[in-house]
């Protein structure tokens, strides 16, 4: 690109502020640039990228073999919609099917889309197969869930800032405690109009809520018992993330309905899905759900790609040991430290605690010294800092953004 033509950093700012509707607070900083573990800003400035746009690029940025895929499809068919077939959907729905061990797939966009796909896939399921009467089926959801910003979704969140003033709601949703089984057993055991419960292995955006040890595998065996169908919204913690290749797997859990999206494209692309065996899935017919753009072919190509990639460089295993790493070396500092006061996560979905109130910049003014000490990450519930990194990581450079964060946080030690 001409000299010319490359903004400073606060001039891209300035023409987001202006031009752009003010629906996100970014830390400042502009990227220009990524390469696996690595983004570089305008200045040329390079950093570890700790958020991996919300584990969407777990594979890391612009990984070759990914972006092969893309641009060769890209240059050889991009979007037939589902009016006619493509020659790619159906190569990556048995691909991905078969890994995931489902009968079908369903493809969508975005998470939030494939989100309202299965709320939708599980009403139609209950009132044609488990016999509720018409729009009497209820969904059993968390408390402090994230699944998304669609009316539907926002309807059973309970963050204001989310939620507030963009009713009126959607009926049928019943909101439990998350990791509190008895809840989950007495709401099933009192309505018997209960289709489903959505649930997140981790919940991401609560502050990397990890539950109880088996709390996913008996909350399973609970909806099984009742006839009610297990959602596991895996968009934030599948495809690698946790250090299995679904979150679910820790505990041997087959999800009723599998939900999928950010990093099943790499970060490339818009890619979403829900898996389901024909049991369930066969209640949608056609005209019943769909999409213009998923499914495309170019989506197709990416997704198979990105699948490959977790797989052949076997992320799962490293986004465990990574993570082991990680807490570990974090848990030693933790020990002296008076900033800190805790680390959790699983795999490479980890957060810390910062020793501040929740409406205190501490965890902010952290992640802007994080900033320029070369590391990118970004505050949850103001005092939580979640960590994220791509899972193309090695271990030197794990070790070498380790030591980034302890000096930086040894800068707030009062
Ligand atoms: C934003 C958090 C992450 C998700 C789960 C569905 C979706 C998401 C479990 C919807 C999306 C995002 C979106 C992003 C912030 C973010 C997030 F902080 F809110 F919790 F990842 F950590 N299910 N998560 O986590 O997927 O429609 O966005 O593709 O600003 O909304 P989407």
């Amino acid at each position: 690109m001409a000299v010319i033509d490359q903004l400073t950093s606060q001039e891209a700012i300035d023409l987001e502020n202006k031009y752009g509707a003010h629906n996100y607070h970014p830390l400042p900083v502009v990227l220009s640039r990524g390469e696996g573990v690595h983004v570089w800003d305008v200045e040329g400035k390079q950093y570890y990228d700790f958020l991996s746009a919300y584990s969407a690029v777990n594979q890391g940025h612009c990984h070759p073999k990914i972006v092969a895929a893309m641009t060769k499809q890209a240059q050889t068919l991009t979007l037939t919609s589902r009016a006619f077939y493509n020659d790619m959907l159906g190569k990556y729905e048995k691909y991905a099917s078969e890994t995931f061990n489902f009968d079908k797939l369903l493809p969508m966009n975005t998470g939030a889309e494939a989100v309202e796909t299965a709320l939708k896939l599980c009403r139609k399921w209950a009132y044609e197969v488990k016999g509720i009467d018409e729009n009497e089926a209820e969904i059993v959801v968390c408390e402090n869930n994230f699944h998304g910003r669609t009316t539907t979704i926002i309807s059973f969140s309970n963050d204001p800032i989310a939620r507030k003033n963009f009713g009126p709601y959607t009926n049928g949703f019943i909101k439990i405690e998350y990791n509190n089984l008895e809840a989950l057993e007495d709401t099933l055991k009192n309505n018997p109009n209960v289709a489903g419960f959505l649930v997140e292995p981790i919940q991401g955006e609560a502050g990397v809520y990890v539950p109880s040890e088996g709390y996913l595998a008996k909350a399973k065996a609970i909806c099984e018992a009742h006839n009610v169908l297990f959602i596991a919204d895996e968009v934030q913690t599948g495809i690698a993330r946790t250090g299995k290749m679904l979150a679910v797997d820790h505990e041997n859990v087959k999800p009723d309905i599998l939900i999928l999206g950010k990093a099943l494209s790499g970060g490339a692309y818009p890619v979403s899905a829900i898996l389901a065996n024909d049991n369930i899935m066969n209640v949608i017919k056609p005209g019943n759900h769909g999409s213009t753009f998923g499914g495309n072919p170019i989506a197709a190509a990416v997704a198979i790609a990105a699948l490959e990639v977790v797989k052949d460089e076997n992320l799962a295993n490293n986004a465990q040991e990574l993570g082991d790493l990680f807490r570990s070396e974090l848990s030693k500092f933790i020990e002296t430290s008076s900033i800190v006061n805790s680390v959790r996560g699983k795999g490479l979905l980890n957060a810390i605690l910062i020793n501040d109130t929740e409406d205190s910049d501490t965890a902010w003014n952290i992640c802007l010294k994080l900033r320029d000490n070369g590391l990118l990450a970004k505050p949850t519930h103001g005092n939580i800092i979640r960590f994220a990194p791509p899972l193309v990581m090695t271990k030197e450079q794990l070790l070498d953004c380790v030591s980034i964060i302890i000096k930086t946080l040894k800068e707030f030690e009062s």
